[in-house]
């Protein structure tokens, strides 16, 4: 880490409007206090939770330029979906561009939105701090911030579950680390 968190903040709220600044505020104090419970490192955690949206008002011109740049390719999923771009493009810019070169806060990232098989601790710390921090408001906000301070694989499992079903009944098309991930929790029940 080059930078103060003050300084990273000061990048943050010139790339984001006011609402996804404060929700990334927000997400980076979840994140802290996750890991202080489940024993990640509290720093990366607050880091990756003030970062990972950093590309989010990002507009998709200037998206196809940062994939371009990087020489990223989007599968068909992703290339559907603007919504998956952002993680993709996050972790790149992190990376290259604030050069933080550190392959666990990459991760966190890369997989906010999707999940993955095999998502190490801080990564499942950063997807679900993204689910219950303080600025959420969706159907079941409530049981995921009670669950999430009992288990965390059990808020993940639970996480993964709706996301699953909502983005079915929304007629999404559900991108394959999200189904690996899933998968891999139903098949550890057997
Ligand atoms: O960036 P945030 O809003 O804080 O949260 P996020 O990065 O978790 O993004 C959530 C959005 O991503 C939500 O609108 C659903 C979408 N999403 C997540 N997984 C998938 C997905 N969209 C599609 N089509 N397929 C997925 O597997
Ligand atoms: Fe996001
Ligand atoms: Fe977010």
């Amino acid at each position: 880490m080059h930078k103060s968190y003050d300084e990273y903040k000061k990048i943050l709220e010139l790339r984001l409007n006011p609402k996804r600044y404060y929700h990334s505020l927000c997400v980076a104090d979840e994140a802290y206090r996750l890991a202080q419970k489940y024993g990640a490192d509290t720093k990366k955690a607050y880091l990756c939770g003030l970062l990972h949206d950093i590309t989010k008002n990002v507009d998709e011109k200037e998206h196809r330029m940062i994939f371009e740049k990087y020489s990223i390719k989007l599968n068909e999923i992703e290339n559907s979906a603007e919504k998956l771009w952002h993680s993709i493009s996050g972790s790149a810019y992190v990376k290259f561009v604030l050069e933080i070169d550190d392959e666990e806060i990459f991760d966190a990232i890369r997989y906010h939105t999707t999940a993955k098989a095999n998502m190490p601790l801080l990564s499942k710390i950063l997807y679900l701090a993204d689910f219950t921090s303080k600025d959420r408001d969706y159907d079941d906000v409530e049981v995921m911030r009670k669950l999430v301070d009992i288990s965390l694989d059990d808020a993940y499992k639970y996480a993964l579950s709706y996301t699953v079903k909502d983005l079915a009944e929304k007629n999404c098309a559900i991108h394959l680390d999200t189904l690996n991930a899933y998968n891999e929790i139903m098949l550890k029940e057997k």
